[in-house]
């Protein structure tokens, strides 16, 4: 199977800050020329970052655990310590970051993007900068702050202008292969297609991206046959395809019995409210524009259903491609 991981708990901790120094300037003939300890220095930020070389969150899920350097410690002479280093870590474009309640944090769209994911704690105060008028000489300095400790949860969401939604079986990977150069398995046993597969479509002079989402069945809006975690997928497409199978076998199945089941599933899957998308708007699933690719067609059986079929389709204002 790929190795394609889209969800993963990620363990973060900034830096802790250095601790402060207590030391007393000492000097030939002046034995208490002051005190002198230096501030320790803050410790370094943990920071999630969109970068376009990253494409899949797999280094995380073998490596989840990430820190951020610690600050270093004061020193005599009025010597701060080094602060930590900021850790960057790129994650692929279109980065969620929930908390482990689900909660959105941070929605990472486009190169650069980034997020601070655990901050590092400050460097605590040197006795040279604590010193005041009441107490010139303080034989104390200040503990560094450890820096923020999180899990966070990152989630990849595919982008593509187009999505192809169906019944296991009903062609999608081979609609993709066909139209772009997205080479995905295709075999005639359901669930083929279990991570979400993107091509490229070159038509005249538009191009737009597509992808193939792994086969619904009812109940993907609860789950079933991992219907949530292949739904999440389609959130971030602007329009979606029906690929319906004109020559399933099985008796309960034609296409419109499999229309009607996968748009009350894509109605039923509520898209996360927090979640807005790149115009900054939450267009539901079962409101977004759809087209019907009728598929198998070159099967005779395929090619009645079809045409028995589309007339009821278009009646219902469908755009339908065989
Ligand atoms: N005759 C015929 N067979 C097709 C056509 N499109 C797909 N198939 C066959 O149908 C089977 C399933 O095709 P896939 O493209 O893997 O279907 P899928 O929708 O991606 O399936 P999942 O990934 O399991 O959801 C394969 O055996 C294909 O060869 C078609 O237009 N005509
Ligand atoms: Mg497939």
């Amino acid at each position: 199977m790929a190795s394609f991981v889209d969800r993963v708990v990620l363990h973060v901790s900034g830096g802790t800050g250095g601790h402060g120094c207590v030391s007393v300037k000492r000097e030939k003939f002046k034995p208490l020329g002051g005190p002198d300890g230096g501030n320790g220095g803050d410790g370094g930020d943990v920071i999630l970052r969109v970068s376009g070389q990253t494409t899949t969150l797999l280094d995380y899920h073998h490596a989840p655990h990430r820190h951020a350097t610690n600050g270093g410690n004061g020193m005599g002479d009025w010597r701060g310590g080094k602060t930590g280093e900021t850790l960057i870590l790129p994650v692929p474009d279109g980065t969620v970051v929930k908390t482990k309640d689900g909660e959105v944090l941070a929605d990472l769209v486009g190169e650069g993007a980034e997020f601070v994911a655990a901050a590092g704690g400050q460097g605590g105060l040197g006795n040279s900068s604590l010193s005041s008028q009441k107490r010139k000489a303080p034989g104390f300095a200040l503990l560094g702050i450890p820096g923020d400790e999180r899990d966070v949860v990152l989630e990849l969401k595919s982008i593509a202008d187009i999505a192809l939604v169906g019944f296991p079986s009903a062609g999608k990977s081979s609609l993709i292969a066909a139209m772009s150069a997205a080479r995905p398995k295709i075999a005639d046993y359901p669930f083929t297609t279990l991570v979400p597969n993107l091509g490229v479509v070159q038509a005249g002079d538009t191009r737009f991206t597509i992808a193939d989402v792994p086969g619904l069945i009812e109940g993907a809006s609860e789950g079933k046959g991992l219907g949530h975690y292949f739904l999440r997928h389609v959130e971030r497409c602007a329009a979606l395809v029906h690929v319906l199978d004109c020559a399933a076998l099985e008796a309960d199945r034609d296409p419109l019995a499999d229309l009607a089941i996968i748009e009350q599933e894509l109605e039923k899957y509520t898209v996360d409210m927090s979640f807005a998308g790149p115009d900054g708007d939450v267009v539901p699933l079962n409101g977004r524009p759809r087209l019907i690719a009728l598929n198998k067609v070159d099967v005779p059986d395929g090619k009645d259903m079809a045409g028995f079929v589309r007339p009821e389709l278009e009646a219902r204002g469908y755009r339908v491609f065989e």
